[in-house]
């Protein structure tokens, strides 16, 4: 059985809901990322050296780290849901492309804004910088219901979180309107439900999120 080690309210909530999507069974371990270790005290570090979550450990035990590529991995154990395309296509490399994108531009962009060492300008230049992003995401979702066309893969997972993250950390998506829907789309899915990941209060504090009463939010919450 494969084992995700995650924390509550982290980005490590889209590898669940990829884990869901593939009916496999999965065992979940928490992890407290302040402190470093599980919740038995056991040091997280020797399990992870990174101290990042999230990490999938395999059913043979071998560990897989970084969001991206654990989603590829957990799509590939059951490959014929099409969770992502095939090896050795261009929609491969397509999915490898957005998920490297989210990675590189959204998550770790986000992750800034939630350190309370971040100086409020430099918070206020991530805000308006990530709307880039958040703005390409939503030209996408105006071509088809999914980010990679008119099938769900883990992409859609990890952009789900990345939307989430992005309406806690008060940024402007208001406009938005295909991410709109497509977060719709998305919490219809049983897999979504399955994560209780609705529940924005789980999300972690910021000193800088301020709990905005926007039509995302009260959505995300409710
Ligand atoms: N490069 C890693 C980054 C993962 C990451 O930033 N994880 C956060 C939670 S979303 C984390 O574990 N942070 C450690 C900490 O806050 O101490 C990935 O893409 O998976």
């Amino acid at each position: 059985m494969m084992t995700l080690y995650y924390s509550p309210g982290t980005y490590s909530l889209a590898a669940q809901i990829a884990l869901h999507e593939t009916r496999l069974a999965f065992r979940l371990v928490e992890v407290d990322l302040r402190n470093q270790s599980l919740l038995d005290g056991t040091d997280f570090h020797e399990i992870n050296p990174k101290g990042c979550v999230p990490l999938l450990e395999l059913q043979d035990g071998e560990r897989i780290s970084e969001l991206a590529v654990i989603l590829t991995c957990i799509a590939d154990q059951a490959p014929c849901l099409e969770l992502a395309p095939m090896h050795g296509t261009l929609e491969r490399i397509r999915l490898l492309e957005t998920l490297n994108f989210i990675a590189t531009e959204m998550h770790k962009a986000n992750s800034f804004l939630l350190s309370p060492r971040i100086d409020t300008t430099t918070a206020a230049y991530y805000r308006q910088w990530l709307r880039g992003p958040y703005e390409w995401l939503d030209e996408q979702l105006c071509r088809a219901d999914w980010l990679m066309g008119h099938h769900f893969t883990v992409a859609d997972a990890y952009a789900f979180v990345s939307v989430q993250h992005a309406i806690h950390l008060n940024i402007n998506l208001s406009d938005l309107q295909a991410i709109d829907r497509f977060m719709e789309h998305m919490q219809r899915r049983s897999s979504v439900q399955a994560t209780a990941c609705l529940n924005v209060a789980r999300l972690p504090d910021s000193s800088f999120a301020e709990k905005a009463g926007s039509n995302h939010t009260q959505r995300l919450s409710a």
